[in-house]
């Protein structure tokens, strides 16, 4: 009897070891820089679309002074191969902006690319790895669905509007994601074992630390960019 109960609580703490979630935040030190105005002004439907004035999104400090927009990833440490997520990534041209202003995916996952805005936006893809495309989306509501083959992060832009830029990461395994307006991070789902995890700043560039995922099941990183 008590054997078998030990080996219950072994077998429970097992599957609880067997993989767990990084969480962490990406903290921002020093004065933010000023964003600068946007001049949406050679577009009346861009600007119309907005009442208040629009600043770039290239470094945007949260409230509790951490940096958004920072795509957290697993860099190494990961093993064998990974069946891309059935859900798709919605990335769409809003008021002459991309929302979201970065977007992390994996290999093989479907974005649809939307034009919610009643003017035409080129979206050009800025890519190396893979195949540059460069489509023109005229009309208000239209859709186009891209995959991507290989890893790497690449800008996107609209020569329409040459305000408009954004970052896609595409990743060989479903371990990313991107800071939000509190700047925290989840990957879940991480099968315990080291890894280095990486974090990239379209200005501020990369960050390395290292975890361990363990028996708890839980880990924690952070990070810390300065002005
Ligand atoms: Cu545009």
């Amino acid at each position: 009897m008590q054997c078998r109960r030990v080996l219950g609580i072994l077998i429970l703490g097992m599957t609880i070891a067997s993989a767990g979630d990084v969480t962490g935040k990406v903290a921002f030190a020093g004065t933010p820089p000023k964003g600068s105005p946007l001049q949406m002004t050679a577009d009346p439907v861009c600007k119309k679309a907005h009442t208040k004035p629009v600043t770039g999104e290239d470094v945007v400090v949260n409230k509790n002074g951490t940096l958004r927009n920072v795509i957290v990833y697993v860099k190494s440490g990961l093993k064998g191969s990974f069946t891309a997520p059935k859900d798709k990534l919605v990335f769409d041209q809003m008021g002459c902006l991309y929302t979201p202003h970065v977007l992390s995916l994996m290999v093989g996952q479907e974005l649809e690319v939307r034009n919610s805005d009643a003017t035409l936006h080129n979206v050009h893809s800025l890519s190396k790895a893979n195949p540059q495309f460069n489509n023109a989306q005229p009309m208000k509501g239209m859709k186009m669905t891209k995959t991507f083959a290989k890893e790497e992060t690449f800008k996107v832009k609209c020569e329409v509007h040459p305000w408009m830029g954004a970052y896609i990461g595409v990743f060989n395994h479903p371990y990313h994601a991107v800071t939000g307006d509190d700047g925290s991070f989840t990957i879940k789902g991480l099968p315990a074992g080291e890894y280095t995890i990486e974090a990239w700043h379209e200005k501020y560039g990369t960050k390395t630390a290292t975890v361990k995922v363990d028996a708890s099941g839980k880990a924690t990183v952070d990070f810390s960019y300065k002005s």
